[in-house]
């Protein structure tokens, strides 16, 4: 049942019963409508309480459904609104906890509304590329204002019930009650109090105006135009806010709204938003570890290193208030890590995103040794030491000796085999990889890489962790790079082909970054350092010597450029500055280059350019896929929105293949095989692609 019906004495009680949040789905919107029938029917009933079970009045329409013939199905939302608002006896909605989208739309559409305090309220569709499409664009500036229902309406932002309450004659709320706690009986009195009141109050009924009408929807139009580059919806927001103030009437307004609402849920923005909603949350569930696994205590962390790395992890903790002990081989290096960490935080201080007592607080839980056996009481500890396998080694056996049982111990890896690492100890159980991503109390990607012997509570609670350190979390198996550099090591390929077949670093960082990329490959290996892959391909050329790279990075590094630290790279850069000046030297040495290996360079386009970077991407994703390293599509894609800057609105690199369609990604891959310059071995399809491509399906 999703929608339970009572009667307490002259008051029947309709309570959404759709968990987790009371979504607005077929079944739930039935529910509504037989209430209110037989509520009428029953002629004992002088009034009517629309209420939701659980932790939510309701968090509005149901988002699984979209797309789906129930979405369309009657009564959908516009027919149960309608249907509260004809129903001859009062309705009054008790809202409490979460009242958003088609929820709030349906409580605007009750005759009365009764708020508990502390409520989160939002129209928070535009988050979804779309707007609230059941009346909210209409009706809730009758009840708070054009202006303030315009800001809640085009950034989705949450307000809390006491302060909507708060405005100066709001009609959003009849009466906000003492607590939540007793809005049940708050609203059974409340509704008995209007049993009688005729003519029933409708939202639809108040008038809306904007005093300065175009003039103010215009300024709000500019000021919504940068913040909403590439994303439709808020702009049609304020075109369906507007309609509200200059339509003849309201059903000409709705009408408005149902078409704005239409149109943008057919775009791939909007797909793409919605697709990132459930990929986010589905992320934390690791298919064959249930969500009730017990999760072992983390009280206090240790961090190995104090480099930029073990810096930057540190802070997560601490802003968390967990306590860290910082653990270095000198004490020189250990000053320098605690006085990065502190300028860190200063400069938050300083730009007024930190209180100066917080910083004090945080800085309060970290204390440093020089002693592994300061780690002995520690109920997490992460290595951040140098890339290699003898020194994690050194650092694994040792932890062994010194750590708690029970203790988890994490590898920040980002290439080497967490198994062999685990080998290091005798609890390979305990071992997992947390790999964090450059600046790691910035960056929300968190790759927590599981090992074969890896426990499921360490897991449970590596996960659960994540979230409260505020990462996004996403589970990889081991392999040679995991999930996220595994990936970009094909789209440095490609990036390096393009060069040798006719392109500059420039053009292709140009036309990734009109895609959408914040930076470009060349751009933004300049910034992490050539070095860094200068080294994994020497290790490459030995372990797969078939595997085809352009060896310009090579000749790069070779010159000494390695990026902004050296003040040179693929570009020139002024000392101490960020700014990109294409270099001669380089294009130079890139002619030279494709001259000594027979290449005549040739005009290479944009699209060309991001169809190879992207469909790289794709491809080796779809492997990973296919040996079962990631378990589902989406987290790559949570991985490449959160750690590699790919467009938001192209909902990551799986789901823009399914968008582009994987036939046509098959095709390409295939003409990209065939040519010379080319890696045909990279570019073999997966089966998985094949097969999907075959079925006319994508990876969601
Ligand atoms: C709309 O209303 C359109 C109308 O204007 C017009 C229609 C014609 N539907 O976030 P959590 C699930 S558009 C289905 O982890 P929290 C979510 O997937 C809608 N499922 O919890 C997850 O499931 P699972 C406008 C939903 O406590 C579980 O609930 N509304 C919906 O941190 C827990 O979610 C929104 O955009 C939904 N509407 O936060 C509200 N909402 O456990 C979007 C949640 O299987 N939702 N789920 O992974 C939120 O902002 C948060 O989920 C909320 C709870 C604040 C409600």
């Amino acid at each position: 049942m999703t929608a339970e019906y009572q009667v307490h004495g002259d008051v029947a009680v309709i309570t959404l019963n759709n968990p987790p949040v009371n979504g607005l789905g077929l079944a739930t919107r039935q529910g509504i409508v037989d209430g209110l029938a037989k509520a009428e029917d029953d002629a004992s009933v002088k009034a009517i309480v629309i209420t939701g079970a659980g932790g939510a009045f309701s968090g509005g329409a149901d988002i699984k459904e979209f797309g789906t013939p129930k979405s369309l199905q009657d009564p959908n939302l516009h027919s149960v609104i309608r249907a509260l608002e004809n129903c001859s006896k009062p309705v009054v909605a008790a809202i409490h906890t979460v009242c958003m989208g088609g929820g709030l739309e349906l409580a605007l559409g009750c005759h009365y509304r009764v708020g508990a305090p502390g409520c989160a309220v939002a129209l928070p569709e535009v988050k979804l590329g779309i707007l609230p499409g059941a009346g909210g664009t209409q009706r809730l500036p009758r009840v708070i204002g054009v202006e303030p229902a315009l800001n809640m309406i085009v950034t989705g932002e949450t307000v809390q019930s006491d302060m909507l309450a708060m405005i100066p004659g709001q009609k959003l709320f009849d009466k906000l009650t003492a607590s939540k706690e007793s809005l049940a009986d708050e609203a059974l009195a409340f509704a008995r109090s209007v049993a009688d009141a005729r003519p029933l109050p409708l939202v639809r009924n108040l008038p809306c105006k904007h005093p300065k009408g175009e003039a103010y929807f215009q300024f709000a139009r500019n000021m919504v135009k940068g913040m909403a580059k590439n994303f439709p919806a808020p702009l049609k927001c304020v075109d369906a806010v507007q309609a509200a103030t200059t339509s003849r009437n309201f059903e000409d307004g709705l009408m408005t709204e149902r078409e704005l609402f239409l149109n943008l849920m057919m775009t791939p923005e909007s797909r793409s938003l919605r697709h990132l909603f459930f990929a986010e949350r589905a992320a934390s569930k690791i298919p064959d570890v249930p969500s009730d696994t017990p999760k072992r205590d983390i009280k206090k962390v240790g961090v190995i290193g104090a480099g930029t790395m073990g810096g930057g992890i540190s802070m997560n903790f601490l802003n968390a208030g967990i306590p860290v002990t910082i653990l270095e081989m000198k004490q020189d290096a250990l000053d320098r890590g605690i006085a990065i960490i502190r300028k860190n935080y200063e400069a938050q201080v300083k730009k007024g995103k930190l209180k100066q007592d917080k910083y004090e607080a945080r800085m309060a839980l970290l204390s440093t040794s020089l002693a592994y056996e300061d780690l002995k009481d520690c109920d997490l500890i992460i290595e951040a030491v140098f890339e290699d396998m003898g020194v994690k080694e050194q650092v694994f056996s040792k932890l062994d000796e010194v750590a708690k049982q029970g203790a988890i111990l994490a590898s920040n890896t980002s290439t080497l085999d967490v198994n062999q690492i685990a080998s290091f100890t005798k609890r390979p159980q305990d071992v997992v990889g947390m790999h964090f991503f450059s600046p790691a109390n910035v960056m929300k990607l968190l790759e927590v890489v599981r090992g074969e012997k890896t426990a499921k509570d360490v897991l449970a609670t590596v996960m659960a962790l994540g979230k409260k350190i505020k990462k996004t979390a996403v589970v990889s198996g081991v392999c040679d790079g995991f999930i996220g550099n595994r990936m970009i090591e094909r789209y440095s390929q490609q990036a390096g082909f393009l060069l040798d077949e006719g392109a500059t670093p420039e053009q292709v960082d140009k036309a990734i970054e009109k895609f959408g990329f914040p930076m470009g490959p060349f751009r933004m290996i300049d910034m992490a350092g050539n070095d860094i892959g200068w080294a994994i391909r020497k290790r490459r050329y030995v372990e797969q010597p078939d595997m085809k790279y352009s060896k310009t990075a090579d000749l790069l590094c070779e010159m000494g450029r390695f990026g902004q630290k050296t003040s040179a790279g693929w570009y020139d850069y002024e000392a101490g500055k960020r700014d990109a000046k294409p270099s001669a030297v380089v294009l130079k040495m890139i002619e030279d280059y494709r001259a000594q290996q027979g290449i005549a360079p040739r005009k290479i386009s944009d699209d060309e350019i991001v169809q190879r970077l992207i469909f790289s991407l794709v491809n080796e994703g779809a492997k990973i896929l296919e040996e079962g390293i990631a378990s589902k599509s989406g987290d790559i894609d949570m991985v490449y929105l959160t750690g590699y800057g790919f467009p938001i609105w192209r909902g990551g690199p799986m789901h823009y293949a399914g968008e582009v369609g994987l036939f046509n990604v098959v095709q390409a891959m295939k003409r990209f095989a065939r040519n010379p310059h080319d890696d045909a071995n990279a570019w073999a399809p997966s089966r998985l692609i094949v097969d999907l491509a075959a079925q006319g399906k994508t990876f969601e």
